[in-house]
């Protein structure tokens, strides 16, 4: 349910009704059975949503986008053993607009298949210019659920790589705990033959969705990406010090890698070390950087996914 009130929120039937209208779909956002007042806030963010999704439309023919990378750390080795692509876009006249702000509004309109594959071409080439420089490392780009359920997918993502003439085995795709569970056996299809065309999988966000044991077992998902949210309170609470270490106990008896995402402190490193867990990305090591940033930040480090 929406609610408005007359006078307050609108003059006209037609413009309460609408504010009526944006209450409630504010709610159905939230997750349904429930309702809400409408506010002025709404609106801005109906607004603001209208505006992104009409930038959106031409934001890849004006190159307004770039890739970022953050690098993936082993800590045992010392080595850099991969990166994680992460769009960014920079807008005529608005700037930076972060992925949160267009990533969720892209996939409703299905503006993200382009995106998305932008996105993989855009990493796979810088990534074929680290290989050829010797600095063989691994290139995690993200997918959303809305591609991994579009038939030409599979397709698409083996044909950019092949173009580019990287081998799939370095691409790894992270697909969040979520969408896999969102529709498990859908997933699980699209997952075994991306597995088949030897890409490498990982879950994002691992801690975050409802994991059904049964199927974990089943996804031919090498990686788990633990949540950040068990990462940030790591060295002080031992709830998330438990659960981290439940999820890396049960990672290893799948025959599963775990990383751990968000690890800002030395004090996370030591007590991910002391957990057992080798790899990790967070600013601890560094933020997401451009290319040349990437390059000149691994000359200090190994850099090799073997
Ligand atoms: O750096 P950060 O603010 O970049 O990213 C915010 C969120 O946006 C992350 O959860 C990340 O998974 C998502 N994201 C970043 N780049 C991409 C992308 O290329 N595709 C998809 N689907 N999500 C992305
Ligand atoms: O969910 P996903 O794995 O795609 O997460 C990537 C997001 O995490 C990006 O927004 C990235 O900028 C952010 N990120 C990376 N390292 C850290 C960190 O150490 N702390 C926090 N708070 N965010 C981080
Ligand atoms: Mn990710």
């Amino acid at each position: 349910v929406g609610i408005s009130i007359y006078p307050d929120d609108a003059q006209s039937y037609e413009e309460l009704v609408k504010a009526a209208d944006t209450a409630m779909y504010q709610v159905k956002e939230a997750g349904k059975n429930g309702y809400q007042f409408y506010t002025q806030t709404m609106n801005d963010k109906v607004t603001q949503r209208m505006h992104i999704e009409n930038y959106l439309r031409s934001a890849i023919a004006k190159d307004e986008f770039f890739v970022e990378y953050q690098p993936k750390v082993n800590i045992v080795t010392k080595s850099v053993y991969g990166m994680e692509a992460l769009v960014r876009w920079n807008h005529a006249t608005k700037g930076l607009i972060r992925p949160d702000e267009f990533i969720g509004i892209s996939e409703e309109t299905g503006q993200i298949l382009l995106l998305g594959l932008w996105v993989a071409k855009q990493a796979m080439l810088d990534t074929k210019m680290l290989h050829d420089e010797g600095k063989r490392v691994i290139v995690s780009i993200n997918v959303s659920s809305k591609q991994l359920g579009d038939a030409s997918f599979v397709e698409e993502i083996c044909a950019i790589a092949d173009e580019i003439g990287l081998e799939r085995g370095f691409v790894e795709l992270e697909i969040t705990e979520t969408h896999i569970m969102k529709n498990v056996d859908k997933a699980l299809l699209i997952l075994n033959e991306l597995h088949k065309r030897g890409f490498l999988l990982s879950i994002d966000d691992f801690g975050t969705g409802y994991s059904s044991l049964n199927y974990l077992k089943k996804l031919p998902t090498k990686t788990i990406k633990i949540d950040r949210s068990f990462v940030l309170d790591i060295d002080t609470n031992s709830d998330d010090r438990s659960i981290v270490a439940a999820i890396i106990a049960m990672a290893n008896s799948l025959g599963k890698d775990v990383i751990a995402e968000g690890s800002e402190t030395r004090a996370h490193i030591e007590a991910l070390r002391s957990l057992g867990c080798s790899k990790v990305q967070g600013y601890y090591f560094s933020k997401p950087l451009k290319i040349e940033m990437f390059k000149e930040f691994v000359t200090n480090f190994k850099c090799d996914a073997t």
